[in-house]
């Protein structure tokens, strides 16, 4: 008896004296690992009488206890200190000056969307933006999309499947962000003014498409509206946005399923040192054409899936890719890098986060 309490306190006090973990492993295994002393103890008392049992068994596993409860004890207290120790010698004093300049810069991306707003602004437009995870009543059937339509096919459209599902409605990540107009038509009454900018996502990967992509949108509805509105915008606005008045544009007919009439807007461009920049007439000399947007008159049947009566309300809509935009102004040539996040890229196409974008400065200046 006076051995197992000698041997008791003799870990016990070895445990409480040990001053690294791995020290207090080595003990915890010469003490109840596989062949350690407490495990060999407890392993003679299958061997033993009844009555050995009776007297013996009590003081073993009073022993075990003993050890266990001292090294579990020990173990908290190492680790406790241990992680004072670590955060001593990790302070930071974050009341001393910057020792580096900050290195961040605004991305391309960012820049334009702050053009685009403030030279819609200009022209009485609010910024609109919504979710990036629709159903597809929002995405698709209020824009007039059919069941049947391609854009809805799986290739194109990242769907959440079973996985996701909001009010039991399937979701997806919006194709488009007319979304957005679509939730503005239906909660706030025309007129109507509204840029929506922001992320879209299309199942779609090589040089020129990256899965998730920039789109700015813009929608117009009151009354009376007509295409010659339309024109006139997407002028003002591409004037504004090359920061040039010989903008040319030419309109042609197309087909989007939510607008009627449709009209695709290429913009006339001049080649500099063999390479393309927005202006002058396409069919100049040394000119030629770009297709830039999309765009038209919003379909009746969008403007009566929002509640809206097409008798009496009606509207423009377009719709451009922002990364294309950037590239066009700012001379990148490929879409890729917009995403990679190298940081040589972002300090030769960045711009400062001083230089916000005003029309009085010139929008990129
Ligand atoms: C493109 C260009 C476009 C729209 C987007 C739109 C939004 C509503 C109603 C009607 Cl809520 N139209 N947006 C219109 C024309 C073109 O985007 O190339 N899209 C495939």
């Amino acid at each position: 008896m006076t051995e197992i309490t000698s041997l008791k306190d003799g870990l016990v006090a070895d445990i409480e004296s040990t001053d690294t973990l791995d020290a207090l492993e080595a003990l915890r295994v010469g003490a109840l690992g596989k062949s350690g002393v407490v495990t060999g103890l407890l392993k003679t008392l299958g061997a033993m009488t009844p009555e050995e049992r009776q007297a013996k068994g009590p003081a073993i596993h009073e022993l075990r206890e003993s050890v266990t409860a001292a090294i579990t004890a020990r173990k908290a207290a190492l680790e406790t200190a241990a992680l004072d120790a670590r955060l001593a010698a990790e302070r930071l004093d974050m009341t001393l000056p910057a020792e580096v300049a900050p290195q961040g810069s605004v991305h391309p991306v960012s820049q334009v969307m702050d053009e685009l707003a403030e030279i819609f602004a200009d022209l009485g437009f609010s910024v609109a933006t919504g979710p990036e995870i629709e159903d597809d009543w929002r995405n698709f059937s209020a824009l007039n999309i059919p069941e049947t339509h391609p854009a809805r096919a799986m290739h194109d459209t990242f769907y959440f499947g079973d996985n996701y599902q909001v009010d039991g409605k399937a979701m997806l990540l919006r194709t488009h962000t007319s979304p957005v107009q679509i939730r503005t038509m239906v909660s706030e009454a025309p007129p109507i003014r509204i840029i929506a900018p922001g992320r879209v996502y299309r199942s779609d990967s090589d040089a020129t498409h990256t899965p998730m992509f920039h789109q700015v949108e813009g929608l117009v509805i009151d009354k009376g509206i007509t295409l010659g509105h339309l024109k006139w915008t997407l002028e003002t606005f591409l004037k504004a946005y090359f920061e040039r008045e010989d903008m040319v544009l030419r309109l042609r007919p197309s087909y989007f399923p939510f607008t009627e009439p449709s009209v695709e807007v290429d913009v006339g461009f001049t080649w500099v040192n063999g390479q393309r920049v927005m202006g002058g007439s396409g069919d100049a000399e040394n000119g030629g054409w770009m297709e830039l947007l999309g765009s038209g008159m919003v379909h009746p049947a969008v403007i009566r899936n929002c509640g809206l009566d097409p008798d009496e309300w009606q509207g423009f809509a377009f719709g451009v890719g922002v990364d294309r935009l950037a590239m066009l102004k700012y001379g990148m040539n490929d879409l890729r890098a917009f995403f990679d996040g190298d940081l040589r890229w972002l300090r030769h196409y960045g711009f400062s986060a001083l230089d916000v974008p005003t029309l009085s400065g010139g929008v990129g200046a």
